[in-house]
């Protein structure tokens, strides 16, 4: 099969799902899809998508994750239509070490949810995928009930470039996702660097996964982790682990009252599961709708989101200024020599920075 496909296609995707997004060490620019149909249709993907389409759904994901301008376009026309009809799921991040259990998680809790009747998004942000140019989803054996389910939809982590651009497209990506009528986004990031503050800065509510380790529970967990948490679970509660977990998760509740709690008027707290038996599964549930519940009578769920996009939208602007500062022919020369000079103890470093500005808008100096 063509490896470099990123479409998810869980319509009898079997075996082939995750360990096929592999090599793309070049940008992908030109979707496969568009070899397919020739050209983007807005009223078609507009329709399709509202209706539910994952084929259509896919699509435009391609489209919004190109990195070419002549995509550039049509995916923000695209999304302008559906932004109306966006908003209306849960967005939740799950986070947590490789192995603790993350996938498993999805798989039999979107599966719980759709018992419900729920519609289920899973997207993934995967730092490593960008810098190993493959992901490493490596979930087909994790999640594949749930990739097969009529009622669910899963994509993995976009394949290339830096965390931002990333971001971006998944954050499009849960509009599509809004727009076709999922009700519950579930996006997984491995427990490592950045991925877990650009993760919380995207979804209502987040959760934090963890084990039992071999005693001193709090040990190794960062407390600046543990802020980001709406929910700490202690996963693998099954079998012989369960006195443990219990242990564990009264031990996070005790840590839980010294330190800053993510949301407003909400009080983080640890609980316990297995993602192999299902305990403690429709629990987790329960705590994400009280979670809703409160924020939105208290407004501070609206306040996130209105805060999330407005902070999504100044870094943008500040990524698309800098970009312009850098690239702007007056800039190129002289920085690399202002540089130098500055480096050598020639010029003292904010004489060096005026001269910059000075050079390119000198019209204000
Ligand atoms: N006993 C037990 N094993 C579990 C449970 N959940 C996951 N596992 C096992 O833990 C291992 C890792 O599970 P994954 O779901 O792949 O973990 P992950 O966090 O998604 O891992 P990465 O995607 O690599 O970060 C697998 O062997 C699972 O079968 C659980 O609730 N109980
Ligand atoms: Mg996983």
């Amino acid at each position: 099969m063509d490896k470099r496909k990123p479409e998810w296609a869980p319509d009898g995707a079997s075996a082939a799902f995750a360990s096929s997004v592999v090599p793309g060490a070049t940008p992908q620019t030109s979707p496969k899809v568009n070899r397919a149909t020739k050209t983007w249709d807005p009223d078609e993907l507009e329709a399709g998508i509202r209706a539910g389409n994952r084929t259509l759904l896919s699509r435009a994901i391609t489209l919004v994750e190109s990195n070419s301008n002549k995509h550039f376009g049509i995916a923000q026309e695209l999304l302008q239509r559906l932004l109306p009809h966006s908003g209306n799921s849960v967005r939740i991040g799950i986070t947590g070490v490789p192995g603790v259990g993350k996938s498993s998680f999805i798989e039999r809790f979107g599966l719980y949810l759709i018992s419900l009747g729920k519609k289920v998004a899973v997207l993934a942000i995967d730092p490593s995928s960008s810098i190993s140019k493959g992901s490493i989803l490596g979930d087909k054996t994790r999640m594949e009930e749930l990739s097969r389910h009529e009622m669910s939809f899963i994509r993995p982590s976009p394949s290339s470039g830096v965390l931002g651009g990333v971001a971006r497209k998944t954050r499009e990506t849960i509009i599509l996702c809004e727009a076709a009528g999922y009700d519950v986004i579930l996006i997984e990031t491995v427990g490592v660097g950045q991925s877990e503050i650009t993760v919380r800065s995207m979804v209502d509510f987040f959760l934090l996964m963890q084990i039992t380790g071999a005693g001193d529970e709090l040990q190794g967990i960062k407390k600046g982790i543990m802020e980001l948490a709406d929910l700490i679970v202690v996963n693998k509660a099954d079998g012989n682990n369960v006195e443990r977990a219990k242990i564990a998760a009264r031990e996070y509740n005790n840590a839980l009252h010294y330190i800053r709690h993510a949301t407003r008027a909400w009080d983080t707290k640890a609980q316990i599961c297995s993602s192999r038996t299902g305990q403690g599964i429709p629990d987790i549930w329960q705590t994400i709708l009280a979670f809703c519940a409160t924020t939105k009578e208290s407004g501070a769920f609206e306040e996130r989101r209105r805060g999330q996009t407005s902070a999504w939208f100044e870094d943008m602007l500040q990524e698309a200024v800098l970009h312009y500062f850098y690239t702007d022919l007056r800039n190129i020369e002289i920085i690399p020599q202002i540089r130098e000079r500055v480096s050598q103890g020639k010029l003292p470093v904010a004489y060096g920075v005026s001269k910059v500005m000075e050079h390119w808008t000198p019209s204000q100096s």
